[in-house]
């Protein structure tokens, strides 16, 4: 069975759950020893990082690589398309949902917590993270076709963004583009099923 390193509240641990649960892989959890970023985590995962995987003998963090490799082992369902060009664009949500939109919710962080909350901070990202959406608008769509790895991140991005909206007091620009797309991806089970057990995590975490 396959091991990972997560925490509950990871964003990237919970993008992997949507791709294990699509290809229906057993997993268990264990939570790092010492916190993620400790020294006794990083004896063991050097990065520091979650989520990470062992499978075997192997062991791999970076949620990206961990995918791309299950994907290799387990092709069935196929989570990236068959042509060369489609591919490569799958791919390229994947890496835009990592370096372009997810470090944009990151920023919010330091500001979550009641005592720490900033409106001009709020303000600031509310206009980033549109900026983000306007781009993703158009790269997704709305049009049937399989779940793949470029898309199972930006479920898990999007819930943080509608959580944190009223307590931050946010000001998204939501293109219907992205709503769209992102209606099509809960419609999958296993989307649906990892926003389900999500969801009450991250509303917890900001609550308290
Ligand atoms: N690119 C990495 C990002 C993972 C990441 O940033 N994980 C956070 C928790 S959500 C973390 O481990 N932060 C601690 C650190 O990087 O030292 C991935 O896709 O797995």
């Amino acid at each position: 069975m396959l091991t990972l390193y997560n925490v509950p509240v990871s964003i990237y641990g919970a993008k992997l759950h949507v791709l294990l649960r699509h290809k229906e892989l057993a997993f268990e959890e264990l939570a790092p020893p010492g916190g993620y970023g400790s020294d006794a985590y990083k004896q063991v995962v050097p990065s520091g990082n979650v989520p990470a995987m062992i499978d075997g003998d192997l062991l791999l963090a970076d949620s990206e690589a961990i995918a791309e490799y299950l994907e290799e082992k387990h092709p069935e369902p196929a989570m990236l398309p068959v042509g060369l060009a489609e591919r490569a664009l799958a791919r390229q949500l994947s890496r835009f949902h990592d370096t372009r939109l997810e470090p944009e919710l990151r920023v919010l962080f330091p500001v979550i917590k009641p005592d720490k909350r900033d409106a001009a901070v709020a303000a600031k990202q509310s206009g980033a993270i549109s900026a983000r959406l306007a781009q993703l608008a158009r790269l997704v769509t709305a049009t049937e076709q399989p779940l793949s790895i470029g898309d199972c991140g930006f479920p898990v991005t999007c819930l943080w963004f509608d959580a944190l909206t009223e307590p931050l007091g946010l000001d998204i620009a939501w293109p219907p583009e992205v709503r769209a797309y992102l209606a099509r991806l809960a419609a999958f089970p296993a989307v649906a099923a990892e926003l389900a057990a999500y969801g009450p995590v991250v509303r917890e975490w900001i609550g308290g």
